[in-house]
């Protein structure tokens, strides 16, 4: 065992300051304002797959005294003990944030690498990515090993995904914690014990991050600062997913999406699972399944779908595969320390694994990828990328180049699927001219929100499962995962109608909007659930595709400062403790004024929390009180919406697939309150050419009786004309825009219309209540400032 003793000297060097205490070395940097890095002697040198940008060091000041030695920028302080030598946290006003256990601190031992914190009263920790339990995980302890984790329940751990970052709040204040470290790690959020909590790792090398930001969103922008942040993704990927294991054969898939049409279902994207391979080797076609592969892409995309096909990393061991053979000549292949080739089993048989940690391994990788862009594939999908083998062992001695660094599966193991997927969007992008692709992966690790989406594996259709999709999905927000979504209806087993609606819903609101089913699992399409559950599930496709201009404006946000579309509600109100209470922690925002309360199957009457303000209800615009409890009843399968007061919400008219233009009138809906602020964001969906200037980005501002809208930013022409402002909760009888009086109109207004084929006017009186007489005004959107006052 060893631990930092007493410090014997200190010095400031180009690298840090360089602490030397009795029994190891560490290196203190300060990297921003609000970020401290500790580390091991020679960890700051090694290849981090997490953190994107050169470290830059930032200015502190430093005070030496006989106990310690105290650096503070504008926004954090670190002191130092010295004897023995122990970190400690503060705010510039002096509150603990966190601090080593003066006993413990530091120790190095046949566990690797432990750091022991002190547990501080009340202490809460969040985030830590793909983390099954609640909100706050206190008192519980996870490790990140990416795992194929089928048939997990609500308490497995861990998944598929590892991100070593949490948010931590003491004394009402917000901290956060990176450890940049992917071997395996172990995270203990003060489970059983009351002393400590603690972060391990096996490798042994300590190299962390410190952050402190007044808000859980302060942090997040340090820490996607640091790890990076994605760049948009297609417009197209918003849509709605329609997935299956498997549709084929080329007859089925094109069938399947043909009915999505004929049926007026909007949707953008269908997936080839692995029957489209032949004997599952990846990069080819089924012989059979599917002969003419481009006639089908092309069959698809004239029905306005984006086709996505799966790709697994395991490489079929047959003589005369070209994939094979090109692999074996390129040397592209995982071995065994003695230069054997690994074996793993997986679909094709036994196979080998490209050694994705090798630049040179990725381009071919990438190349192949290419191939497959170039015949109209524009989405691949990474699976089984833990990676995934039959018996699930992968011989932890396998060797891997880890950037030349070297390196065995030990080390290599967590950023396996995140390097997957970075090779799948390079051969993507390098394929498709001028266009996004959109990647989506099973594993990942911190750093990888860069590259891809994620989901959140094989769940089960049950209500745990719909429930703990929501929470994860919030949860890997809150790590810097902003792409993310369960598989609607469950992935194994058979969703009821109930169950299936309710997901439909939920997803409505999330980034990845995507259904999929196991084999041999009952079919799942939207109209394998009876006529009345087809209706819904149009009812909520439609919503979806009105949403997306907010939807995109929140994916642009998260390229801007990290923040995720779905936003766990501890980013506005961790200060209410009942947004932790095992009843509401399933709630979630879009964005910041648009709350969901998710709610299991068969339930019609929902107990929701509303935080601390005003809340209008998004269906029939009824003024709730916040700050409390309250009983909403559910018609039809609805799950309780909620406007805050002074939220905006951009919208349109609802399109069948994302290729098909809107009418040009951008829909704003505005709830009365005192203060709201949008940043609305436009851009062609498709190209890069935003990077080059070609976007629109306009400021919106509601302020009680004042609504403005700033002046266009970046030259993309807007889609819109014309904006019909629909204002919720106005008194207004009156209104000037940009000086001149104009009339309020009345109409009535549904945001998602009746059941048509069951009238349920006469089968349900209440059901998905329209709003009576709903008052609106139309606008030119063209106007370069747009001010409007509302008078009574
Ligand atoms: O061993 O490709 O999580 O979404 O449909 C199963 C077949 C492999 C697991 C994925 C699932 C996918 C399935 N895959």
């Amino acid at each position: 065992m060893k631990r930092p003793g007493s410090l014997i000297t200190f010095a400031e060097t180009i690298k840090g300051i360089e602490l030397n205490t009795t029994e190891v070395k560490l290196l203190v940097q300060c990297i921003t304002e609000s970020t401290f890095r500790i580390s091991s002697p020679g960890a700051s040198e090694k290849h981090s797959y997490s953190v994107t940008d050169q470290i830059h060091l930032q200015a502190y000041t430093l005070q030496d005294s006989d106990q310690n030695i105290l650096l503070s920028t504008s926004k954090l302080k670190l002191l130092i003990n010295k004897a023995p030598v122990r970190f400690k946290f503060e705010t510039p006003d002096g509150t603990v944030l966190s601090e080593d256990d003066h006993g413990l601190g530091i120790i190095w031992d046949e566990d690797g690498v432990t750091n022991y914190k002190t547990l501080q009263p009340g202490e809460r920790f969040f985030g830590l990515g793909q983390k099954t339990g609640g909100l706050d995980k206190a008192g519980k302890q996870y490790r990140n090993w990416n795992t194929d984790a089928y048939g997990y329940t609500p308490s497995t751990d861990p998944l598929y995904i590892s991100c070593p970052f949490f948010i931590g709040m003491s004394h009402a204040r917000y901290y956060g914690i990176f450890l940049n470290n992917h071997s395996e790690t172990t995270f203990n959020f003060g489970a059983a014990n009351n002393r400590f909590s603690f972060f391990q790792a096996r490798d042994g090398i300590l190299d962390y991050f410190f952050f402190a930001g007044l808000t859980p969103a302060d942090i997040l922008k340090d820490y996607t600062l640091l790890t990076g942040r994605m760049s948009l993704p297609p417009l197209w990927s918003l849509g709605f997913q329609q997935c299956r294991y498997s549709y084929y054969p080329s007859e089925d898939i094109t069938r399947v999406a043909r009915s999505f049409r004929e049926k007026q279902l909007p949707v953008d994207v269908i997936y080839f699972d692995i029957h489209y391979m032949q004997n599952y080797k990846v990069f080819t076609w089924h012989e059979e399944h599917f002969p003419k592969p481009e006639d089908t892409i092309r069959t698809l995309k004239e029905l306005n779908f984006h086709p996505v096909i799966i790709l697994d990393p395991g490489v079929k061991v047959e003589e005369g595969y070209d994939v094979y053979e090109e692999g074996l000549a390129g040397d592209v292949f995982l071995k065994y320390p003695d230069g054997v080739p690994y074996h793993g089993g997986a679909w094709p048989g036994w196979c080998h694994f490209p050694d994705f940690t090798r630049a040179t391994v990725r381009e071919w990788w990438a190349a192949n990828v290419e191939k497959f862009a170039h015949m109209g594939i524009e989405g691949f999908w990474n699976d089984m990328n833990e990676p995934a083998v039959w018996g699930h062992h992968v011989p932890r001695i396998l060797e891997f180049d880890m950037e030349g660094q070297g390196g065995t599966h030990r080390e290599a193991h967590n950023i396996y699927g995140m390097q997957m997927a970075r090779a799948t969007l390079q051969g993507a992008k390098s394929g498709m001219v001028n266009q996004r692709p959109f990647i989506l992966t099973r594993a990942t690790f911190s750093g990888g929100q860069r590259d891809s989406a994620v989901w959140t594996g094989d769940n089960h259709a049950n209500n745990e499962h719909l429930m703990l999709g929501a929470k994860l999905v919030a949860g890997m927000g809150l790590s810097g995962f902003p792409f993310t979504g369960n598989d609607i209806g469950g992935f194994t087993g058979d969703a009821s109608a109930s169950l299936y609606r309710r997901w439909i819903a939920q997803a409505t609101f999330q980034p990845l909007m995507r259904a999929h089913s196991m084999i041999n699992s009952k079919q799942a399409e939207p109209w394998s659930f009876g006529e009345e559950t087809l209706e819904i599930v149009r009812n909520y496709l439609e919503l979806r595709y009105k949403i997306l201009p907010h939807l995109y404006s929140l994916f642009y946000e998260a390229t801007q400062n990290g923040m995720p579309p779905v936003r766990s509600l501890l980013f506005e109100y961790g200060n209410e403790w009942k947004i932790f209470a095992r009843s509401f922690e399933h709630q979630f925002m879009l964005g910041n004024d648009l709350l969901v309360c998710p709610i299991e199957s068969e339930i019609s009457i929902a107990k929701v929390y509303l935080p601390k303000g005003k809340w209008y209800h998004f269906l029939n615009d009824t003024l709730y009180e916040g700050g409390m409890e309250h009983f909403v009843e559910l018609q039809h399968d609805t799950i309780p919406l909620f406007v805050k007061a002074g939220g905006i919400l951009p919208m349109q008219n609802t399109v069948q697939h994302t290729n098909e233009p809107n009418d040009g009138i951008l829909r704003l809906h505005i709830y009365f309150g005192s203060e709201g602020n949008y940043s609305f964001y436009e851009d062609d969906g498709v190209s890069y050419d935003y990077e080059n200037g070609k976007f629109a980005l306009r400021q919106m501002h509601l302020n009680t009786n004042q609504f403005e809208i700033d002046k266009q930013e970046g030259q993309f022409i807007s889609r819109y004309h014309a904006a019909r402002l629909y204002i919720h909760g106005f008194k207004a009888s009156r209104v000037e825009v940009n000086g001149n009086a104009i009339n309020i109109s009345k109409i009535n207004f549904r945001f998602m219309p009746a059941i048509s084929n069951f009238d349920p006017y006469e089968a349900y009186p209440d059901a998905l209540k329209e709003i009576q007489d709903l008052p609106y005004l139309d606008i030119e959107y063209t106007k370069s400032t747009i001010k409007i006052i509302f008078l009574i």
